[in-house]
């Protein structure tokens, strides 16, 4: 019964469209709609069908997926049928990504063109270049305060700029990522002004509300994001003279996906930047997405139902583009934005590791891997094609989202270890070299994060004043460990832009009144060409790091191992230092190699017997692919330098 309704709902959708677009080469286009016709129709039913304009937001959207589909250029829909043929493309090993902001890595964007060789010198073949698009002056929020969905800001550069370079970045095989902001605008988006000028149809675009009543109810449930520098999540408009939902910062308007125009507004949007040659989208808060009264306003089911939509959507007009879902959530959440089930509920293929990330910094402070096993081991199942971004450090704060339960697992209260590696980034505990400050400290609920460079965070930063040698070289050593973790767990690893020459916290933002207050900008400093020079010169801070980033990214790259095919097998080897697993070729299975990171400041032994019980026999001895050397078995144990990481192979 239902399934007929769709069924003549879309041929009268399309009897419409084809008299309207005749001439046009839509036969893909009618194929992929016929195809996912039905789950959009079932999506926006579920989440509109009781509106009385139900029928006419259908078409509209269809329309627009026809609209940006008759846009979309010849080259974008031969890359869509190649990437359809071959559609598990993003999870080989081939990829290493990095992200940057364009103005502070080179200028705008026709310097960062300019700048390409350095990426590719390191090997990075994915870029994802921060928000660009037009945001005010001053409340910007790194450009996640968006006032023109369909601009880029002058500060930037032109459109013209990135499409040029969205073509350079295809003409060399490196893919790129651009942001969409899903969940809010900025206070002076046109949607704001109009709302603000009292027109309701865009009033209705957020969530606004005449009293304190509703706000009321919603905060006694919601938790606060920006506690410090924006507390609560509603401010007072006074030009509207009403409350506005503000989850983030307070001139971040919540946009209001109970309204299906706000929706097909966004898809529209997505259409738009695949158009220009994005070859993956990340979507910002999708947490968020979906407030209701009572509820948290995170991870609700319609915020999936949302996403899943925007992927059809998707799927019909652009089905080349990937989605990275930006879900800063608890480990049994995030994965469930690749969508539960494969067939049915696809939503991104792509989900930042936020896990991973905050369990590698446990690694850090503790300097064991207790927490960092068991964490993996409770790491929920994904999809078969799906994969993780892992990444060490962004441009955000470090959120200490592991689980209470494995932390009780491994034999810490959650409250005091949480604090503990507070205290340990933060410097104030004893013995500490690192130099982060805390983020979004609540002291209702005891709750903060980490803001800092990764190089500053793991002690570079005090090693090099105190010219203290033997802390520069653990520090090195603990950034090349963390970055060979991400190359080779499984899944993109994705580079911050200063990271692989040491780049310190920069406190060049305390000068300037919009950011002074929001410490992440420690974090985002100008890339420095300067000291980039010096990884050229042996022996230098930088290139002792680069060196080796570059040496295992090109690495990566051959190990086929290191695809992404639920090929990762963690060893538990008795041995709280140490992280230990391996990656299977999936088309080999004697193809392997195995994985050790040391995070002791110690040397480590582990014996042999513990990997023969994992099938390595070790004949003769295993080859460092890192270093080319054998690695020997002496009286039965492996000995592991302190910090250190190794890819064996046997
Ligand atoms: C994202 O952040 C962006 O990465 C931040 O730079 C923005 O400020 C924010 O959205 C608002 O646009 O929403 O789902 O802990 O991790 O704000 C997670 C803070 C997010 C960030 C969180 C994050």
């Amino acid at each position: 019964m239902y399934e007929q309704a769709s069924h003549t709902l879309l041929n009268e959708i399309l009897s419409e469209l084809k008299t309207s677009t005749l001439d046009q080469q839509l036969r893909h286009f009618y194929t992929r709609l016929g195809a996912n016709f039905y789950a959009i129709h079932s999506l926006f039913k579920l989440l509109y069908g009781e509106r009385d304009d139900f029928k006419q937001q259908m078409h509209s959207l269809v329309e627009t997926l026809a609209q940006r589909y008759i846009e979309r250029k010849l080259e974008l829909r031969q890359s869509d049928l190649a990437r359809e043929r071959d559609y598990n493309w993003f999870l080989s090993q081939k990829w290493v990504g990095m992200v940057l902001y364009c103005d502070r890595f080179a200028g705008n964007l026709q310097g960062l063109i300019a700048n390409l060789p350095y990426l590719q010198e390191l090997g990075i073949n994915l870029l994802h270049v921060m928000p660009m698009l037009d945001c005010p002056q001053d409340h910007s929020d790194g450009g996640y305060a968006v006032r023109d969905f369909y601009n880029i800001d002058s500060r930037f550069g032109s459109m013209d700029d990135l499409e040029a370079l969205a073509s350079t970045l295809k003409q060399r095989d490196v893919l790129l990522v651009l942001d969409i902001v899903v969940n809010h605008t900025s206070d002076e988006h046109e949607w704001a002004q109009r709302a603000r000028r009292g027109e309701k149809p865009y009033q209705d675009y957020y969530f606004v509300f005449d009293d304190r009543e509703i706000p009321d109810i919603y905060e006694q449930t919601m938790s606060e994001i920006f506690p410090v520098t924006a507390p609560g999540n509603f401010t007072w408009d006074a030009d509207m003279g009403k409350w506005v939902m503000t989850v983030f910062n307070t001139y971040q308007w919540d946009l209001n996906y109970h309204n299906p125009a706000v929706l097909i507004e966004m898809i529209d949007i997505i259409l738009f930047w695949a158009n220009k040659g994005a070859d993956i989208l990340r979507l910002d808060a999708v947490a968020f997405l979906w407030k209701k009264m009572g509820s948290v306003c995170q991870n609700e089911r319609e915020a999936h139902l949302l996403l899943q939509l925007m992927k059809d959507c998707c799927q019909v007009t652009a089905p080349g583009v990937l989605f990275i879902a930006e879900a800063i959530v608890a480990p049994s959440e995030i994965a469930k934005y690749f969508g539960e089930d494969a067939i049915n509920a696809k939503e991104c293929e792509i989900a930042y590791n936020a896990t991973l990330m905050a369990l590698l910094w446990d690694a850090v402070a503790t300097k064991n891997a207790a927490l960092l096993n068991q964490g993996i081991k409770s790491l929920p199942a994904k999809l078969e094609r799906a994969t993780w971004l892992n990444y060490v450090r962004c441009h955000d704060d470090i959120g200490l989202g592991f689980d209470d339960n494995d932390i009780r697992l491994v034999g810490y209260e959650p409250a005091p270890h949480r604090r503990f590696i507070l205290d340990y980034f933060t410097g104030r505990f004893p013995g500490s070299l690192a130099r982060g400050l805390p983020f979004g400290e609540n002291p209702k609920t005891g709750d903060a994060r980490i803001s800092g460079s990764l190089a500053s965070l793991v002690g570079l930063e005090s090693a090099m004043e105190r010219g203290d040698e033997a802390a520069i070289d653990a520090a090195i050593k603990t950034i090349v460990l963390l970055h060979c973790v991400i190359l080779s767990f499984g899944g993109i690893p994705l580079l911050y832009y200063g990271d692989a020459i040491g780049t310190l916290n920069s406190l060049e933002y305390l000068a300037e009144p919009s950011k002074a207050a929001d410490n992440r900008w420690m974090n985002r400093s100008h890339f420095n060409w300067v000291r980039a020079e010096k990884r050229h010169q042996i022996g230098t801070v930088e290139q002792r790091i680069f060196s080796p980033l570059k040496k295992m990214i090109a690495l990566r790259k051959e190990i086929s191992a290191f695809a992404d095919f639920d090929n990762r097998q963690l060893l538990s080897v008795d041995v709280p230092n140490l992280l230990v697993f391996s990656r299977t070729d999936p088309q080999n299975s004697r193809n392997r190699v195995l994985v050790i990171g040391n995070f002791s400041d110690a040397a480590q032994t582990l014996p042999v017997e513990a990997l023969r019980a994992h099938g390595f026999l070790l004949m003769d001895a295993m080859r460092d692919l890192c270093t080319g050397e054998r690695f020997t078995v002496e009286n039965d144990v492996f000995t592991l330098p302190a910090l250190s990481c190794h890819w064996l192979t046997d």
